[in-house]
């Protein structure tokens, strides 16, 4: 079903920013997305009319609270189809989940010379926690090459897999690329071989269905203010059996049964795992941010992105110098690019005073830069209220700034 692009825009006020006297233009949404008036005034609510602290209280205000947020964590389940809702657990975001993952799984599978599989393209936030994981645990860290397109190599994931692999964690959509992965395929293979699979979602759930059931994942992560919702706010999906299993990261407030100075007992899921007063306002802000994405259909908002990359796609490369780094043949709306050998940074700045809002750098992703022998890149993605139109003065920016540097 076509959208109602207009209505969509009017939802969200800070589109009618004027930057150095222009109207904005804004591409940086795989950074952060803008929030519908709904989402703020819904984070608004909570503070003025249900601020209360939530699971504690038999008084009134934190009986509402509660409901609202546990309401939340319901939205979430069926939004990526999870069979539980104690499955999903509030975290700071996707580094915070991924965090928590790291340092829970590492506590309870890893034994040393245990093997974790990641690729070359993933975030940073895929990476490091990995890392100090295996440091802790004396465990082993692979990864699986990429090719030009910026696409895995799959013949060289499966020659990567061994009974040692405990956990392959993988991207949906490289953040700096825009390649959508083969999660089903991936996660076939992972299983086949015993092991299990972490999905980095954080740039897949606004733009594509991401049924963890249908998939079959053990572990998903996404950051809720990449998907129209607050800052602060993200979710660690874990399948029942092993978050059961898992030992909790964080310990305090919330997440325990019983203490004593001997021993302390822990709570059943989600509690386990969420350690203190959590992001009341913005885990419900963020159940409000999914019913924007639901009534508008994930469907009609990825083929509503599709045309936009197609036709940016197409608008760039009539740019004379103009490169994509990143051109796999299954792609999320993100397009990262050099023009000749214009600084990313100068063109970004250029860009940002004719209003046109772009990242440029190495997108917290350094080793696929240095994969492309890059140091970083300038990088447009869209989100469901960007239009054609802007993406036209995006190429005239870009096409002035070219002609700028001779
Ligand atoms: N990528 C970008 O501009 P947090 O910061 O926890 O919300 O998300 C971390 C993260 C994890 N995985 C992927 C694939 C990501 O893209 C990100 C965040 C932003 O591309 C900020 S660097």
């Amino acid at each position: 079903m076509p959208l109602n692009i207009p209505n969509i825009r009017e939802q969200f006020p800070i589109l009618e920013s004027v930057i150095y006297g222009k109207p904005l233009a804004y591409f940086d949404n795989a950074a952060t997305m803008h929030k519908p008036r709904r989402v703020v005034n819904k984070v608004t609510e909570v503070y003025e009319k249900l601020n209360s602290n939530i699971h504690r209280g038999v008084h009134y205000l934190s009986n509402q609270a509660t409901t609202a947020y546990e309401e939340a964590r319901q939205k979430v389940q069926l939004f990526i189809n999870a069979t539980h809702s104690h499955e999903v657990i509030f975290t700071s975001g996707a580094t915070g989940a991924i965090n928590l993952l790291a340092n829970s799984f590492g506590e309870s599978y890893m034994k040393p010379g245990d093997e974790i599989i990641i690729s070359t393209m993933e975030h940073h936030s895929n990476i490091v926690p990995w890392q100090m994981m295996c440091k802790r645990r004396k465990a082993v860290l692979k990864v699986i090459p990429i090719n030009k397109n910026g696409e895995l190599i799959l013949e060289e994931f499966d020659k990567l897999l061994s009974p040692k692999t405990k956990l392959v964690a993988v991207s949906y959509v490289s953040n700096a690329l825009g390649t959508i992965n083969p999660i089903a395929e991936l996660t076939q293979k992972a299983h086949a071989n015993g092991s299990l699979i972490m999905v980095d979602a954080a740039q897949a759930v606004q733009h594509i269905k991401v049924d963890v059931q249908a998939l079959d994942l053990d572990f998903m992560v996404f950051s809720g203010h990449k998907i129209y919702g607050p800052t602060g706010t993200g979710v660690l999906y874990g399948k029942e059996k092993l978050l059961n299993e898992m030992e909790p990261w964080q310990g305090g407030g919330e997440m325990i049964k019983t203490v004593t100075f001997e021993e302390t007992t822990y709570n059943e899921l989600p509690f386990k795992f969420e350690a203190g007063t959590p992001n009341i306002a913005g885990c419900i802000g963020l159940g409000e941010a999914i019913d924007f994405v639901s009534e508008l259909g994930l469907e009609n908002i990825q083929s509503y992105e599709d045309e936009l990359l197609d036709y940016a796609t197409k608008e760039f490369l009539k740019i004379p110098g103009m490169r994509i780094i990143g051109t796999a043949d299954n792609k999320a709306s993100v397009i990262s690019f050099l023009v000749n050998n214009i600084h990313p940074f100068d063109m970004g700045t250029m860009l940002d005073k004719m209003g046109l809002a772009v990242r440029t750098g190495h997108h917290c992703a350094q080793p696929i830069m240095d994969f492309f022998g890059i140091p970083g890149t300038l990088r447009a993605s869209f989100a469901v209220y960007n239009t054609k139109d802007e993406i036209d003065r995006l190429v005239q920016g870009i096409s002035k700034v070219t002609q700028m540097f001779g």
